[in-house]
């Protein structure tokens, strides 16, 4: 049997800290979809089509291997998309206890509606202070972000 794991998040937009994540969880899985998830708890600055745009671009870029798709998901229950595709485990990066308490009653109701385990990641010390949000930050205030963000998301956000 495969074994297929999920990475969701809002990747608005995808940042270093993202792709350590995913860097180091594929190789544990034989199919690993990174799902772009709309949350409705923020304000988004890029359009979903353009979040995926970004991460398929960024997991090329740094030569990832072969067994990540990239999709997205935007109709119900997050583990519904794992019923879809057989996936059995969720991954989240962890940061802090901020992100630990964030996630783990989802954790557990998420193994209650499908028997979804998720397992947590520790961080890259070198990218653990980075999130989506802070990029939206200085993006929006005319910063440099290249020093979080993939090649394609730097030239992006310069371009818009
Ligand atoms: N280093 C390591 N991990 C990181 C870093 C970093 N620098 N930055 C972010 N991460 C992790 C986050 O902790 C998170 O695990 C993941 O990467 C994604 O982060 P974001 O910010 O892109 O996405 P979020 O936090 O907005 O998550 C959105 C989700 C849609 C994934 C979340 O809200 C979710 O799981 N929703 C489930 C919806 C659902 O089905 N609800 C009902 C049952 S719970």
């Amino acid at each position: 049997m495969s074994r297929i794991a999920v990475v969701p998040g809002s990747f608005d937009p995808v940042t270093l800290g993202h792709l350590d994540v995913i860097e180091r969880a594929a190789p544990l899985y034989d199919e690993l979809h990174v799902v772009v998830v709309h949350n409705p708890d923020k304000a988004a600055l890029l359009p979903i089509a353009q979040r995926v745009s970004l991460l398929e671009e960024a997991v090329k870029d740094a030569g990832f291997p072969g067994n990540i798709v990239v999709s997205s998901w935007s109709v119900g229950l997050l583990v519904d998309y794992c019923t879809d595709v057989g996936a059995s485990v969720l991954i989240k990066g962890i940061r802090s206890q901020i992100d630990v308490a964030y996630e783990t009653p989802m954790a557990i109701v998420n193994r209650d509606l499908a028997g979804v385990e998720t397992v947590f990641m520790l961080p890259n010390p070198a990218h653990a202070h980075v999130s989506s949000s802070l990029v939206r930050q200085v993006a929006a205030l005319g910063g440099d972000v290249a020093p979080y963000v993939p090649n394609a998301v730097a030239a992006y956000l310069r371009s818009s």
